[in-house]
Parts: C-alpha cells; structure tokens; sequence
C-alpha cells in the first residue's frame, strides 16, 4: 500500500521550497499518481517508446530518476540484448527507495542507480534517455547545456523522451489548463490548502517552460521528429531522435 500524500494537509506558518528529502519520498507513489494527469499512461508508454528504440550494446538513461517508475517499465518492455539502464537522482532519499523498488523486481537488464546531480554525469553510447519532469526542476541557464550534452552522448537514431508540465503562451489558455489541474487534483482528494501551500512550495523551485521553448531548444541541439506524443491539460510529454 503506497502512503498517503499529506505534506501540505495542515496550516504551516511559512511554506518552504519544496524538495525531494525522506518525508517526499515517502509519499511519492501517491503524490505523482494525484498531482499528474495520466502519469501511469506516459509511464508504460515509456516502456513501448524505450523498446521500439533501444539499440543492442546501448545504455539507456532514466535521468532524475525518483524511486524508479521509468527504469522499470524499461526492464519490463525492452527486448534488445545487451542493453544497461543507468538511473540517476540527485535526492539520497530517493536514490536509497529505488534501489529497493528496482530489487523487488527480477530483470535480465543490470541497472546501476547513482546518487548525482544529472548536470555532472557524462552520457554515453545512449540509445534512449529519459527526462520525466525531471529538467523543470533544473535551473533554465544549465537547459540548454544539458539538451546539448544528452544529444552528443547518443547515438545515432536514439531518443530521448521529455516530460513536462508546460505553460500556454496564450494566457487563457494558460489559465484554463492550470484550473483543470487544479480540478484534477480536488478530484483526486487534494484540499484547496493543499493545493495553494503546495503552489507556493514549488513556486521558486519548479520553473516551467512553453512548448515552444522546449521545442527550439531541442530543435537547436539537432534533434529531429519532435512529436508530442502525450498531452493532459499543462502536462504533455514529447519525443525527439537523433
Ligand atoms: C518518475 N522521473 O517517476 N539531478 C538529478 N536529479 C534531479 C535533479 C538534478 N539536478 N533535479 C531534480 N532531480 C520520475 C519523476 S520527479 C518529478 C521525477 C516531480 C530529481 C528530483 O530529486 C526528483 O526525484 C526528480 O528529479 C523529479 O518518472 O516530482 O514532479
């Protein structure tokens, strides 16, 4: 039984920024499942993307990893022989709930988890990577360096899925989608002091882009075939190859 999400349940006389520590972890299944729409969907499809473009000998990255969702749809779809997942968190909390996640589960496919900020690692002969709403996180100036460093670190004919909440150039637009999310989230047991407190938390830590920034971003690092191949209200995931 996953535990209930109630960080933001009671009155808190300052709101700090949001972070991923152990009480966040902890409650994380249930937090992702109520806080985004169709997270499960873009998480087996994820698998079916991995496995349509997981190269023999390749590694497959699950970059800001949390407890794993994405690196075990992986395990359960890809087919490809000889393929290694390396999932990378920068949260010890999250990074010590993986590996206990990911060691429930029997795979012929060895993955490492690292505890790392995924702006220092190096990636290489990448065949998939994965970025589940984890650059809205990611301060905007080191974006564009890290779209650029996943390009040069894969290889030819990879991909690289990218999850997001967005915003809506248009500002009605915008509105409307952050009320349906917000009506979402009553739907799914969040009170209205839940939902501002977290707001605010997330306010200076989760900075989110248009698609049409994501767009020109990947577009300028070399990546082809943009498609978004998943949109809720603000949440969309895209894919692009290289
Ligand atoms: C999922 N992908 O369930 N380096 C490494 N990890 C980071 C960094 C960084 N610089 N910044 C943030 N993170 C997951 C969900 S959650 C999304 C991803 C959310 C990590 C952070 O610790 C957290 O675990 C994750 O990125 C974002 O498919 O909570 O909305």
């Amino acid at each position: 039984m996953n535990q209930k999400d109630a960080i933001y349940s009671q009155p808190k006389s300052k709101v700090n920024d949001f972070c991923f520590d152990e009480a966040v972890a902890q409650v994380f299944p249930d937090m992702i499942q109520r806080s985004v729409p169709g997270y499960s969907t873009i998480i087996d499809n994820i698998g079916l993307i991995a496995n349509r473009f997981a190269q023999q000998d390749s590694n497959l990255y699950d970059l800001g990893c949390s407890l794993g969702a994405a690196s075990l749809a992986m395990r359960r779809s890809v087919k490809q022989p000889n393929c290694e997942i390396i999932a990378v968190d920068n949260s010890q909390a999250m990074v010590d709930k993986c590996l206990l996640h990911l060691n429930a589960f029997k795979s012929d496919i060895p993955t490492k988890v690292y505890c790392n900020d995924i702006l220092d690692i190096e990636i290489e002969n990448a065949s998939v990577v994965v970025l589940n709403f984890t650059m809205q996180f990611i301060p905007p100036p080191q974006r564009d360096m890290l779209i650029e460093k996943i390009y040069s670190g894969m290889k030819p004919g990879g991909v690289l899925v990218l999850s997001e909440k967005i915003r809506h150039e248009n500002c009605l637009a915008n509105e409307l989608v952050i009320d349906l999310h917000h009506e979402f989230k009553r739907n799914n047991g969040y009170s209205e002091l839940e939902i501002s407190q977290k707001r605010s938390a997330i306010e200076n830590v989760m900075l989110i882009d248009s698609l049409e920034t994501h767009k020109t971003r990947l577009d300028k690092a070399g990546f082809k075939n943009f498609v978004m191949w998943f949109c809720c209200f603000n949440f969309t995931s895209m894919l692009v190859v290289k």
